[in-house]
């Protein structure tokens, strides 16, 4: 029998996120020794026929259809919010309200006003939370956050990151939740940017000023559920094929200062032919440069200033070691992680937050930070002009 304290779960959302935070409770108490025991208690989704198949399949002992429902039930300690970003707030504010610890997909909320809703609802609740930018929780990303403290890259002066994707380039790809700005706020920005400006502001610092661009290549696209010509629906054996208008970017760059005065350059598009999840960055310092890249990403390529000279060049190390951040829960040197282990990661952080009561970062206040800075380089673009970045 174990006598580690139950955390009880109730997760919002199923698909994409639900099955990578599935998996990260369930093999969080394998690789870690930690007090709490995350209990995957209910699953929630509108479709009952799916919504029971993935509880099955990911191993949670029960289903709600309804949202609310679960928010009332005082068998769940925590809500994780996995839904399209529309209603992210509503749902953190009600579980914030009724007292549950919250962990949030990303981006936070629809704009920087809802995000600091969700943000004081969740600190007056007295609730820990969190939002799930995972890729912090890389291993060869935490080290690197440790060498910039360390002062081993010198002063910082760049940081180029780019989050690259290329599964929207048919123009047949219809219009489904994630190109919709009423569900989704914004395009490439709040899905893939978000993540570049989490991981700059974690090994950077804040950003101050940003210029914008972004672009949407394909104007029109598919209605999703009214199909084409050859199937179901109402256009079907008509020939016609019903478009509505794209209303969100297919790509967007930003360029941006940061406070202690280093350099930005951010892109983030889902037209990068061949990139399927090309999110890197390099950081440049005065006495050294680290390059990151998730599709390699147990390793971190370094170079040091201080090396030889006719020996210089980027090193590339293996973030495997036990000494390197989280690696020694996992396996002996070399033998490597992957996407998931990310999630795990965070969910540790997120069960230490709530066995020591101390908020982990990133919180909430983090996803309106970077919020406020998402909301600056849409206002960049549409204006076209630099925006001062106010918190
Ligand atoms: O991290 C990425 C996202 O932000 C994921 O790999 C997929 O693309 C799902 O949403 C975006």
């Amino acid at each position: 029998m174990s006598l580690k304290r139950k955390v009880r779960i109730g997760m919002i959302g199923y698909k994409f996120m639900g099955k990578a935070h599935s998996h990260a409770y369930r093999d969080l108490p394998f690789y870690f020794n930690t007090d709490i025991e995350p209990v995957l208690q209910t699953i929630v989704g509108r479709d009952e026929a799916n919504v029971k198949q993935a509880g099955d399949k990911f191993g949670w002992l029960s289903y709600e259809t309804d949202w609310r429902r679960v928010i009332e039930r005082d068998d769940i300690d925590v809500i994780d919010i996995g839904t399209p970003n529309h209603l992210h707030a509503e749902i953190a504010i009600a579980a914030a309200q009724a007292g549950k610890h919250i962990i949030c997909e990303k981006p936070l909320a629809m704009d920087k006003e809802q995000a600091f809703t969700m943000w004081k609802a969740a600190q007056k609740a007295g609730v820990i939370h969190m939002i799930s930018h995972n890729y912090r929780f890389s291993p060869a990303i935490q080290y690197a956050k440790k060498l910039i403290e360390q002062g081993v890259l010198g002063e910082i002066y760049h940081i180029r990151a780019q989050y690259l994707q290329d599964w929207l380039m048919d123009a047949d790809f219809p219009l489904v939740w994630r190109l919709r700005k009423d569900i989704c706020g914004s395009g490439t920005l709040g899905d893939l940017m978000a993540h570049s400006i989490d991981l700059a502001r974690f090994l950077v610092g804040e950003i101050e000023e940003v210029s914008g661009m972004m672009e949407t290549f394909i104007k029109q696209r598919p209605m999703e559920g009214l199909p084409g010509p050859t199937t179901a629906g109402p256009t079907a054996g008509t020939g016609e094929q019903v478009l509505a208008d794209v209303e969100v970017d297919d790509a967007v760059a930003a360029l941006a200062k940061f406070e202690n005065g280093a350099f930005g350059v951010f892109e983030a598009s889902r037209y990068g032919k061949g990139n399927r999840n090309g999110n890197r960055l390099e950081i440049n310092g005065s006495r050294g440069s680290l390059r990151w890249d998730m599709e390699n990403m147990n390793t971190l390529q370094l170079y040091l200033d201080k090396d030889e000279f006719g020996m210089q060049g980027f090193r590339t190390i293996q973030c495997t070691e036990s000494i390197h951040p989280y690696a020694g829960a996992y396996w002996p040197a070399g033998h490597g992680i992957g996407y998931e282990h990310t999630f795990i990661n965070l969910m540790h952080a997120f069960m230490e937050g709530i066995s020591t009561n101390t908020n982990p970062s990133p919180s909430f206040e983090d996803g309106y930070r970077n919020q406020v800075v998402l909301d600056a380089i849409a206002k960049s673009a549409s204006k076209g002009a630099r925006i001062t970045v106010k918190y």
